[in-house]
């Protein structure tokens, strides 16, 4: 009989630091260790996939934005697909920053999973500055994450000010029950240590906020790019949007349009591994901050945007086609 698999949720809104922090722990994995991630990204194109797989982790993506209705048959598929490929000594979940996490809590403690999975200690990645927002303090899944966390981290705190953070220090304190660790990191630095032993499973307020959608059901898979090079698709629900691109290999896009084109106001997030003219590219634009670095050559462009508003998909469609520097002779719709 195999030891379950121990597993350690990372929870944490939209753009604090959820991927840079998996990134990191992959970086300082024990050597000769298989781990895995899942991850599941609000848009539907899947970029931070693309970024884990860079660091050599087993990576599987549940796309859609919705936790609650991925938390279901969709997540199962991809975790049970995950473990039989990885048969990981470690899996890391990231879960949508926008999603609510009792579900997936339920779901990796369901009796299905009970001894193929040990979940270990649920952490919470937490910005101090936008403990400043009322919408984030009132937001029932920001609140809902906090309160299944076993350890608190604030991360980004290169960016905060002195009384930011002890401000996030006396709001932690306050918080009941007490977590079992809080921590301060910038960049995403997590003590792999911090993975090891068991979950409280705390309580969370609202187990079932959110009614479920229809499409329960995983999705069909995407047409070969080599068939459609150049593929849009869009997701919205829980007052988000996301278009997203994916895109053949061999089209590259001009790198500094594309940088303008990026830092428009409408965007919460930008988010891309891309073949540009300048070579491979991982982009990441949060909260106005952009971050450009070089990339491994990856299978397919995947670009992303997600706001609060609606977004004008075709028109976003037709600007990101006017940057298309070379497509190497490939069909792209224009
Ligand atoms: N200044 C600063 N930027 C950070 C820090 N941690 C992450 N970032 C940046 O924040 C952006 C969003 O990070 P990401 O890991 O994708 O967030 P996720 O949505 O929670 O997965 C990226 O551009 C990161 O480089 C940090 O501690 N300080
Ligand atoms: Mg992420």
């Amino acid at each position: 009989m195999k030891q379950p698999i121990p597993t350690n949720l990372v929870f944490g809104f939209l753009g604090v630091g959820k991927t840079t922090a998996i990134i990191d722990l992959l970086k300082h994995k024990p050597a000769g260790e298989v781990w895995a991630v899942l991850v599941n990204e609000f848009g539907e194109v899947g970029i931070d996939g693309a970024l884990l797989e860079q660091e050599g982790a087993v990576v599987r993506e549940v796309p859609g934005g919705c936790m609650c209705c991925v938390a279901g048959l969709p997540m199962k598929i991809g975790l049970n697909r995950l473990i039989h490929k990885a048969q990981p000594d470690r899996l890391l979940i990231e879960p949508t920053g926008l999603g609510h996490p009792s579900q997936i809590i339920e779901t990796l403690t369901s009796e299905h999973y009970q001894e193929v999975l040990a979940l270990g200690p649920v952490l919470c990645l937490v910005d101090p500055r936008r403990l400043e927002e009322p919408r984030v303090l009132e937001n029932v899944q920001f609140r809902d994450q906090v309160a299944a966390a076993d350890i608190l981290v604030a991360n980004k705190t290169d960016l905060c000010t002195d009384a930011q953070l002890a401000h996030f220090d006396g709001w932690s304190e306050a918080l009941s029950p007490r977590k079992r660790a809080v921590f301060h990191t910038r960049k995403g630095r997590l003590n792999t240590a911090w993975l090891d032993g068991n979950t409280d499973r705390n309580e969370v307020t609202t187990p079932h906020a959110h009614h479920l959608h229809a499409d329960q059901e995983e999705k069909p898979a995407p047409p070969s790019l080599e068939d459609v090079p150049w593929q849009m698709v869009t997701n919205r629900g829980q007052g988000h949007a996301s278009v997203g691109w994916r895109v053949h290999a061999d089209t590259q896009l001009n790198e500094s349009r594309l940088l303008v084109l990026a830092l428009d106001g409408r965007f919460l997030r930008f988010k891309a591994v891309v073949h540009t003219n300048e070579g491979w590219r991982a982009i990441n634009i949060a909260e106005g901050a952009l971050s450009v670095v070089s990339a491994e050559p990856a299978a397919s462009s995947r670009l992303e945007v997600i706001s609060r508003e609606a977004l004008p998909a075709e028109e976003l469609n037709e600007q990101l086609k006017q940057l298309i520097v070379s497509s190497k002779g490939r069909p792209h719709s224009r």
